[in-house]
């Protein structure tokens, strides 16, 4: 490890304890942009870096709720506001009981240089809390998601602060928080994005993600004369993402064999496609937390307790949650055969599988690169509401595409100019990082 890594890590753990996985995320960007730090001193002199890893503003609060048999329930919420530079917040917001400061100061941390490599105007925040959906009632999810926008309301806006879902967060938790935010603050606009179709939301919002991440792994095998149909390819998840992959795989060719939840996998010999995908909806409405129902209904194999990634595939997709792929995992990939891995989740791939990948030569996407397409369309949302118009899907998708075959291509060019050529983690941080490190330094010491 350089100095410029070492003392910035040791800065970070020290500063900020018990949060590996903002460690995590920090230590991965270091790495890749020490390289600009040492031929660009003036982003030294500025300290561009100690900058980044500061939070403008963390919002830390308490939701007080009532479950349905009238007991009291305290939640505690968040909003990380981590970066301006480049447009308003912009980022999910994640309610699972595992939801801690550590965890949302990572995704906010990635949201930024995702955002940037979109092209929109979007500065990066993230925000949830360890509210558990699981086994909630419609009417308790709806009195937690109010409770929640009436603190806060205060610190978001459509030119502030623009909120959007992640793990746990969908559209109807988005229409409980939006009904909140217009009766506190009697306006009707654009604050949170995956709205509804009829009250603002964009069309192909819901698919975007997992579309876009198979767009970007359509683009890396074209740069080896390969595409995905005929493929086999295992994504992890059972949520908003890992639908969206499965729809778009399926619909150019591929064949989706697995799919996971905290429970276990499952193995679709004849792929997950039609009322199969269909289905993961339901699984996923039920608040119950589980895949092993679709082995029962479809009556294919169920393997509890165990990831998808000794399954042979050519392409893997993990579209769950953080470190759900680790070194093993990946040894596992490679040795059978698989040449190409892009992440629908963010931080799915532990630092050492990580290196795995790259030592082995093959095709892997970073989040921040590959699953952008989420927030570029939510991106596309606030422009269609600021114009109070909406486009039709073939304008939405689109544009979804070119967006993402530009981050493809920024991510590659980048790599090669900074001297890795075909390494997307170097080429999306870098890319990602020289964008808002030069708007902080034209708008001075914020
Ligand atoms: P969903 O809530 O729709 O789905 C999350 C999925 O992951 C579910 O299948 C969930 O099961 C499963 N899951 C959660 N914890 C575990 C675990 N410990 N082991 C295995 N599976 C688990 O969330 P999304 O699909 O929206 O999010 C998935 C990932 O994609 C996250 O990393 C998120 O940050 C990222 N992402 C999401 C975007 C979006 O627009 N929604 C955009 C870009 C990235 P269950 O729901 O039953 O807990
Ligand atoms: O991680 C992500 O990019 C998201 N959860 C989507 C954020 C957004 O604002 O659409």
């Amino acid at each position: 490890m350089s100095s410029i890594v070492e003392t910035l890590l040791a800065n970070v753990k020290a500063k900020n304890p018990n949060e590996p996985e903002f460690h995590q995320a920090v230590q991965e960007f270091t790495e890749s942009v020490e390289v600009v730090l040492e031929r660009h001193p003036e982003y030294r002199e500025a300290r561009i870096l100690d900058r980044l890893v500061e939070p403008e503003r963390v919002v830390m609060f308490r939701v007080p709720w009532q479950d349905d048999q009238g007991r009291i329930q305290i939640n505690r919420g968040f909003r990380i506001e981590m970066n301006s530079a480049i447009g308003p917040y912009k980022g999910g917001l994640r309610f699972h009981p595992s939801v801690n400061l550590g965890i949302l100061k990572f995704l906010a941390f990635e949201q930024v240089f995702k955002n940037s490599l979109t092209t929109l105007p979007m500065g990066g925040g993230k925000g949830g809390s360890d509210f558990d959906p699981k086994g909630k009632s419609d009417n308790e999810v709806m009195r937690f998601c109010q409770s929640f926008m009436t603190e806060l309301s205060r610190h978001i806006g459509p030119d502030t602060d623009v909120p959007a879902g992640d793990i746990g967060v969908g559209g109807r938790e988005i229409g409980f928080l939006f009904g909140q935010y217009k009766r506190l603050k009697n306006e009707f606009t654009g604050v949170l994005t995956g709205k509804g179709l009829n009250w603002g939301g964009s069309l192909v919002r819901p698919e975007a993600t997992g579309y876009g991440a198979v767009y970007f792994a359509e683009e890396m095998l074209r740069t080896k004369k390969k595409t995905i149909e005929g493929m086999k390819v295992a994504i992890s998840g059972f949520g908003n993402v890992a639908w969206g992959a499965a729809l778009k795989v399926t619909q150019i060719g591929g064949k989706v064999v697995t799919l996971s939840g905290p429970d276990g996998f499952i193995y679709d010999e004849n792929g997950v496609k039609g009322e199969r995908i269909e289905y993961m909806l339901k699984l996923r409405a039920s608040n119950r937390d589980v895949v092993e129902p679709y082995a029962r209904e479809f009556n294919v194999p169920f393997y509890a307790g165990m990831r998808p990634w000794g399954t042979p595939v050519d392409v893997a997709m993990p579209c769950a949650t953080q470190n759900e792929l680790d070194e093993a995992d990946a040894r596992a990939l490679v040795k059978n055969g698989c040449t190409c891995v892009v992440e629908g989740a963010n931080m799915p791939t532990t630092l050492a599988g990580y290196k795995v990948f790259r030592d082995a030569g093959i095709l892997y996407a970073p989040g921040k690169a590959s699953n952008a397409g989420g927030v570029a369309t939510s991106g596309l949302e606030m422009s269609q509401n600021s114009m109070r118009l909406s486009w039709g899907t073939e304008e939405v998708d689109r544009r979804l595409h070119e967006i993402m075959k530009r981050i493809h291509d920024n991510c590659m060019q980048t790599a090669e100019r900074f001297g890795t050529p075909g390494n997307y983690v170097n080429g999306a941080n870098i890319a990602g990082f020289l964008k808002v490190a030069d708007a902080m330094l034209d708008q001075g010491l914020v």
